[in-house]
Order: structure tokens, then sequence, then C-alpha cells
């Protein structure tokens, strides 16, 4: 029989015992009570007597736990990985086949053409993972932030992994973090990896959830008061007793989301809940560990009581007056409640006929999530009745579909005309072959995603999301317009019969005769991995080895050309959209066309088009003038707007201006993943000290900027912007780069200084190039 993979009792029980000798060392430097998420950080500090602490000032050079990957990050992570010149990944981690299968014809078949489709990007993988030491996953196996907590997540450890909404775990207790590929590259090479320490937010959570409100609307209504930009460089920490009402499950939910606002990470108090969860998921031994461990998973008791002395900000939720939420569209902190939809889509002119309604995706497809929409289906069957328009659902993973076929919610819901997908992200990242409706219709949809920026479902930037829980989703499926709220007004099945639907009962959090289904598609790392040969083609479209970046020089910073200024929401899927761009995650040429394609120009309102500044032609395609500044061995700059960058953790939205030439991002505000991998792939991140200079750039501009030699200690850098009809404009920037980030920037990316660094250290004949035994 097939061993099930699963973080191991000895390990875990080492974390606590260092937990428990760090946070001894901390409490006496800082003789006060502590928060949990203090306490997990701190206790994963490299060196608890001498790490500098101040929230939003200084990096926490921490010791990460475990590793995960998606997919479509994982090709860049382990190319990268490769390049660190290391034969196995120094901490545990995994690879999940998630992002690639699009969704078409219904789960087999789907997946079966993933597996055709996309076979060399699994071969490669899965010979990576093999060879290298880490978990594989492949397709059909489910969503990543679904099998994590399924799997490896447990309270108290610090996790990262290469997609924003790794923070899931944080319904666990796991302080887990969302980073580019290459901050996952420093945890398994060996190094200690570093964060900017998080200020505190606390949600304190009284009450209980009542009728339709659910787990989902506690983070709808916590985004709409911190906003997308909200949670940047903040850790929101919920407690109190509406806290431990809600299953671990219902908790993840609130912790993914806390990607889309921004935060870096957010994190639950282990309790009886996640207690069970760990018992339900093969994981014993863990949970009993973790009870006689509470202290280390829980905030001191007086944070509780007196959280404003502990928190930078707190926020008070109860739970028993919250109202059903639905977000949008195209961006997840525009929320209200449902019952005013009916009324702002005609204020705003959204189209009301919903065109398609989608269920699932890594937040909202738990059992708990499933049984409650299923229950929604079940009464609405008893009408008569049967979804208006086609009603898609996306189980997290193999566990979750097998599990709710066994127990009748799949059934539930495909009485009433539901189609079950893959196992997999599926809609959620643009992964939809959609023939309803014309690429560019203005059309509504309705989710229980996470995300809902503009062409991210279906590439049609037309297509208003509305994000809502699973529940909701289903009431608006049955109905299939945005004119009728559908958890308060009447409604009509299609044989005439007039009924309301009641508030879905509180499900079970977990299935009763247990889960079933877990471990499919999982192969773990060979014994013997000199017997694992890399498996990448040499002319392959979608993959190619990395050429470390040379590094920028100073005479380069002269006179650059502004390739793109932004307007408004400028996300990573405006930079470097997904959908059928996921194709090219692991060739970093063939990705970089479509460089900011989905951007709004500042001074044209086109998208995705651009000015040259030498052949003076207007509106071409960013990446084509990219190309050419670039033949003319020239570096450019691209100038954003607020929160630029902001979503997910795809460090291509970096790597393809530094392929195509970029040196400096000039925003007025950034997100911080995207912060972190503009500097990690070695481009400056620099913001206007006046954010209002943002106006002073204008099409055709070309810029000199101050070349950073040694830290400034006011950190402000001049830059000469010299404008088309001869004029200038000198204009004040900041950076927030450390030492250590301007050593990345001036070896040309980290990862090169990792390499020069891991070169002083090898022997000479380790020191072969991966790319030579690749084949
Ligand atoms: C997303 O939800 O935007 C993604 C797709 O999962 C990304 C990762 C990626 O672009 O591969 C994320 O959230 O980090
Ligand atoms: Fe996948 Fe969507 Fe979750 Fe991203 S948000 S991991 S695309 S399901």
């Amino acid at each position: 029989m097939k061993t099930l993979p699963a973080t191991r009792f000895e390990l875990v029980e080492n974390i606590y015992k260092r937990s428990r000798e760090s946070l001894q060392t901390i409490r006496a430097r800082l003789n006060r009570n502590l928060t949990l998420s203090e306490k997990v950080l701190f206790s994963h500090l490299s060196s608890p007597e001498h790490q500098e602490l101040a929230p939003g000032q200084a990096y926490l050079s921490l010791k990460v736990d475990r590793v995960i990957m998606q997919d479509a990050t994982a090709q860049m992570a382990i190319l990268q990985f490769m390049q660190s010149n290391r034969e196995r990944v120094a901490v545990p981690a995994s690879v999940h086949c998630d992002h690639l299968i699009r969704a078409h014809e219904g789960a087999s078949r789907d997946i079966q053409t993933a597996i055709q489709n996309n076979k060399e990007v699994y071969d490669f993988l899965r010979s990576a993972c093999s060879k290298f030491g880490i978990d594989f996953w492949g397709p059909g196996s489910g969503i990543i932030h679904q099998v994590v907590l399924e799997n490896y997540a447990f309270p108290g450890g610090l996790m990262i992994g290469s997609d924003s909404h790794t923070p899931n775990m944080g319904g666990l207790g796991m302080v887990a973090i969302g980073v580019g590929g290459a901050d996952t590259v420093d945890a398994m090479a060996g190094y200690n990896w570093e964060v900017l320490q998080p200020k505190l937010v606390g949600v304190h959570l009284t009450g209980e959830l009542k009728g339709w409100a659910s787990p989902k609307d506690i983070i709808l209504w916590v985004a709409s008061q911190l906003t997308v930009k909200g949670g940047t460089n903040r850790l929101i920490e919920y407690f109190g007793p509406g806290a431990r009402s809600l299953s671990a499950t219902g908790k993840a939910t609130v912790t993914n989301m806390g990607a889309e606002i921004g935060a870096t990470t957010s994190v639950f108090p282990f309790d009886k809940q996640s207690y069970l969860y760990l018992k339900a998921t093969r994981r014993s031994e863990i949970a009993e560990l973790a009870m006689r461990n509470l202290e280390l998973l829980s905030p001191d008791r007086e944070v509780e009581l007196n959280p404003g002395a502990y928190f930078d900000q707190v926020l008070e939720l109860n739970l028993s007056t919250l109202e059903p939420m639905i977000a949008g569209p195209f961006s997840p902190d525009l929320v209200r409640p449902v019952s005013q939809l009916k009324e702002d889509a005609k204020t705003y002119g959204y189209p009301e006929k919903i065109s398609v309604a989608l269920i699932g995706s890594c937040t909202n497809s738990s059992y708990e999530d499933l049984s409650r929409a299923a229950s929604v289906a079940l009464e609405a069957k008893r009408n008569g009745a049967q979804v208006e328009v086609p009603l898609l659902v996306n189980p997290g993973s193999a566990q979750i579909l097998e599990t709710t076929t066994r127990d009748g919610q799949v059934e539930s819901l495909e009485a009433v005309g539901a189609k079950v997908l893959a196992n997999a992200c599926g809609p959620c990242i643009g992964q939809w072959r959609r023939d309803d409706v014309r690429p560019d219709e203005r059309n509504t949809i309705v989710n229980s995603y996470n995300r809902n920026f503009p062409a991210r479902n279906d590439s049609n930037p037309n297509t208003l999301a509305f994000v809502a829980s699973p529940e909701v989703v289903m009431a608006y499926a049955l109905v299939g317009t945005l004119a009728v709220d559908p958890l308060n007004d009447e409604l009509t099945a299609a044989d005439g019969t007039r009924y309301r639907l009641s508030p879905p009962p509180r499900a079970e959090a977990l299935p009763l005769q247990g889960y079933i289904g877990n471990g499919q598609g999982f192969e773990p790392p060979a014994e013997d991995p000199s017997k694992v040969q890399l498996l990448i083609g040499r002319a392959s479209e979608r993959l190619q080895i990395l050429e470390p970046f040379e590094p920028i020089v100073e005479p380069e910073l002269a006179e650059m050309p502004v390739l793109f200024k932004t307007k408004g929401k400028t996300t990573t899927d405006h930079i470097s959209p997904a959908g059928l761009w996921l194709r090219f995650r692991g060739h970093i040429d063939r990705i970089s066309d479509n460089l900011l394609s989905q951007a709004i120009n500042a001074w044209t309102e086109k998208r995705g088009l651009t000015y040259n500044v030498y052949t003076h032609e207007q509106d071409q395609p960013v990446a084509k003038v990219a190309r050419h500044y670039k033949k003319l061995s020239k570096r450019w700059i691209i100038v954003g707007d607020e929160n630029y960058g902001e979503g997910s953790s795809r460090e291509h939205a970096a790597m393809s201006p530094r392929h195509l030439g970029a040196a400096a991002v000039i925003a007025r505000s950034f997100a911080r993943i995207h912060e972190s991998n503009l500097k990690k792939q070695g481009i400056l991140p620099l913001t206007f000290a006046n954010p209002v200079d943002y106006e002073k750039v204008l099409q055709g501009d070309v810029v000199t900027l101050e070349y950073l030699r040694e830290l400034d200690p006011i950190r402000t850098i001049n830059a000469l912007f010299k404008h088309l009809d001869g004029s200038a404009d000198i204009i004040t920037l900041r950076h927030n780069l450390t030492m250590e980030q301007l050593a990345w920037f001036h070896a040309g990316s980290a990862l090169n200084l990792i390499r020069q660094q891991r070169q002083k250290q090898l022997p000479i004949d380790s020191k072969a190039d991966v790319s030579q035994k690749a084949s």
C-alpha cells in the first residue's frame, strides 16, 4: 500500500521544543505578553537573542519549516533552485499540479487533456521533485491550499509558498506566507528567509454566525474595512469566542482571503475545531501534541482581555449580526450586503443577467462549503427548481470530491444542474474555455472564489465577477439575475411554483463517516536521487533553462525611457496575465510577451499599448517596445500607480520586466509580494517621495537615476525626468532596500548572490552547471 504523505510527528515535536527555547529568550528580552503571531514568528527567528525587533521596520531572519509550490510557479522556482547548485532541498517541500488544468468538458476529460497538453511541464516537475527530494502531487490531486491543509499544515509552524493564498494554513494556526519563487529558493537552499516584521491587526470576533452568514462574509467584511491595500505589511490575527466557533476550514477561508487585502498573512489560534480537523485528517498524534502545547499556539490570555495594548489596530466584529455579503466587480473590497446588490446593479448599470455561477477554488471548497451549497440545492429541488444559469463546481481536492460524492452533496448539486469540474483552479485562474459568450461581451458572473480582477476568469475584461460564499452563489444560480435578492425575495421555479429559500442549516464541518480519497496523485521523491534524470527538453517552448541576469551598472541608469505608466489598479493579473499565458510559465522569453498587456496606459487609457520613445510610434504592444529598447541595449523603467503589483505571488511580473531590460519600477506604492519579487530579481522598486509627482511623468520621458552605491540614511534618490519638449523635472524618490537587498541589486539578483556565496563554499568538481546535466 502506498504511504500517505504527512508532516512527521518528530518534526513538529522538535519545532515545538525549539519554539519554547526561543520564546524564553524573547520573553526575557521583551518582558510582556505575546500575541499568537508574535509567538510563531519569534520562535522561528534564526537569532532570537540578537534579532532587531521593530514592526514595520526590522527584517526578520527566519527558519522556515516547509515550502509549498504550485505548478505555475514551481517551474520558475525550481529552475532558479537549479541555479543554486544544491542536490536536495534543505526543508520539506511539495509541488501541486492544479493551475494548468483547463475547464471545458468536465473533470476526467479535462484532466486527461491537461496531462497530454502539459506533458513536458509535468515530466519536468515530476523529475525535479523526485531528484531534489520534493513531494509531488499530480494533476487531479487537488488545489495546493486544500491539499496542504489536509496533509501538511500544522499549528505553530512557519511555511512559505509560491502562491499568494498560502495564508490559507492560518486556519490551522500556522503562519503561512505567500512569496515569489526566488524566496522559496532561499529556504530550499538552506538559507534563512527574511520578511519585514509586520505590524499587527487584531480582529476580535464575538457572537456566532447565523442564517446565511458564513466565514466568507467575515473576510469580505474585513476587506471592506481595510481595503485591498490596508493589509500591506500587516499580519491579521483573529481571536475571541467567535473565532472558536468557526470550523478549521471556515477559518482557512478567512485567512486565505487575507491575500486580498495585501496582508503578510492571517492566523487563528489553535482550538478544539483545529484539533478535530487534524484528527479527521489522519493526524491524531499531532493533534494531541498541539493540545499539550496550547500556550505556544494561542495568544497570552491578557491579549484577548486587552487587545488594544498588543495590536496596532483592533477591529471588532459580532458574528451574530453579520449579513451575507457580495464583492465586485473588479475588486474584492467593493463589498455590500447581498440585499443591496439589486439596487447597485441598477445604479451602476451592471448586467443583471448572470451568465455563469461558479463554486469552489482554494478559498471555498471544503466539506462544509459544499454541504451548505448542497442544502440550498436540495431545498430548491424540493420546490421543483433547477439552476437558471450554468453552475460549475471545482472541488478543492480528490479527498473532498470523493467524500462529498459518497455523502451525497455532489448528487444534490448535480440534481439542480451543476457540472462538476476537475479538482483544480480552473476558471479561478482563467483556465476556462468559455463558449457561452463572445470573448469581449459584457456579462456578469458570480463565484465563490477570492479574486475578481478584470479579465482574470476568462481573459475578458468585460466580464464583471462578483464574489460571495458558495451558498449565496448557489442561490444566485437559481435565479440567474442580480435583479432578484435570492435570499429574501420570493422565487419562482420553472413550473411556476413560488417558493422562498430558507438559510441552509449549519453543516457538519467534518464528515461523520470520515474522509476518503486522500493521497491520489501523490508521488514521493526518489530514494536515490542520483538515478533520476531531470527531464527538460532542449527546444521546448514551455521550459527554458534560466541564465543568470547581468548586473545593472551605473552608466545604464542614464536617460532610460519610461516604457509604460499605469493608471489605477495594476494587479499582477494586469502585469503578467495568467489564463492562456500559464502555458509559458517555465519559459521566461515566451511569457515576457504578455508584459503589462492588461494594464491601462495612463496617457492614452489604452490597455497594453504604449509609445516608443525612439521611433515615436504610438499604441505599440508593451513587450514589443521593451524588446526594441533591449535591442538598443537601453535599460528602461515602469511607472506605477497605487498598490502596484497587487494580488498574486507570480514572480513573472518581476522576471519578465527584468528579462526585457527594466532597471526600476517607480510607483506611488507597492504590494508586498511584488515589491519583494522586484528586489529579488534585481529591479529597484522606488516610490515617489511626494505621490503627486506621479502626475509629472509624461509620455516620451527619459529618466536618469542616481546610482544606489550604498545605503543613504534617509533613503532617497533623485531622478531627472527629461520631457519631450525639452523641459525637465527632478523628482525625489524613496527606497526601502536593506544592505542585503542592495547587494542583490549589485549582484544582478538575489540568486546571483546565493550562487556566488555557494560557489565559494563548494569544492571545484561539484560546481558543474545544472543546465548541462539536463537533457
Ligand atoms: C492567483 O490566484 O492569482 C494564483 C494564480 O494562484 C497566483 C499564483 C500564480 O500566478 O501562479 C497567486 O495567487 O499567487
Ligand atoms: Fe488556484 Fe484560484 Fe486558489 Fe489561486 S486563488 S490557488 S488560482 S484556486
